[in-house]
């Protein structure tokens, strides 16, 4: 399975596409979003207002500028409220939308941050939960030759995410 959890900066990865746990305005933010803003310039922001904004578990794609990845993927995230509020369908939808997003543009490898898991307050083994089966599903379902990067932040989730992938009985790998 090209499922692979990795520990580093997303911001440092030369892949065809990196994923941005966005917001609803695209406009830019803290987290993950601010980081890759700072390194990809400013004509990243040029071009996502372009785009109008984004609904809530779909996703934009836009060049990566100065970032070593070519493209960028905008998701926004659900906002975690109780678990009761169509959180999860959500945030399988931000990794699905994604994932066609890149098939679209040809891409042969996609990293993902853990989408929600930090501003936005989803508790990091669900959010894993749902990033690596949604992920492993949608790439039975398709077939597709994508190699995907689950970029973990710290260690301690990416031992979380290993066990996940472990107890889901997908054979991952690192780096
Ligand atoms: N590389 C990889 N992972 C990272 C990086 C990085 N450079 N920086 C943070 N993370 P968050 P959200 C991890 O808060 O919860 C923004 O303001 C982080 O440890 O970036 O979806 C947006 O504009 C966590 O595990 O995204 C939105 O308003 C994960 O990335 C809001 O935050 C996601 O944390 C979105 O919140």
């Amino acid at each position: 399975m090209p499922i692979k959890i990795i520990c580093a900066d997303i911001t440092t990865l030369a892949v065809d596409a990196i994923v941005n746990a966005a917001n609803t305005t695209l406009l830019g933010g803290g987290g993950v979003d601010g980081a890759i803003h700072r390194v990809a310039g400013p004509e990243l922001l040029e071009e996502c207002r372009a785009l109008g904004g984004c609904l809530t578990g779909e996703a934009k794609i836009t060049r990566g500028y100065k970032l070593p990845a070519e493209y960028v993927i905008h998701t926004p995230g659900p906002v975690y409220q109780d678990g009761k509020h169509g959180e999860a369908v959500l945030l399988a939808n931000c990794y699905r939308n994604s994932l066609i997003a890149a098939q679209e543009f040809h891409c042969e490898t996609i990293a993902f941050p853990c989408i929600s898991a930090g501003v936005y307050g989803y508790p990091m083994e669900e959010a894993a939960y749902i990033a690596l089966s949604t992920v492993s599903g949608y790439l039975k379902e398709t077939a597709d030759r994508l190699i995907v990067y689950h970029v973990c932040f710290n260690v301690q989730t990416e031992w979380l995410y290993n066990s996940i992938l472990t107890s889901l009985g997908i054979h991952g790998g690192r780096g």
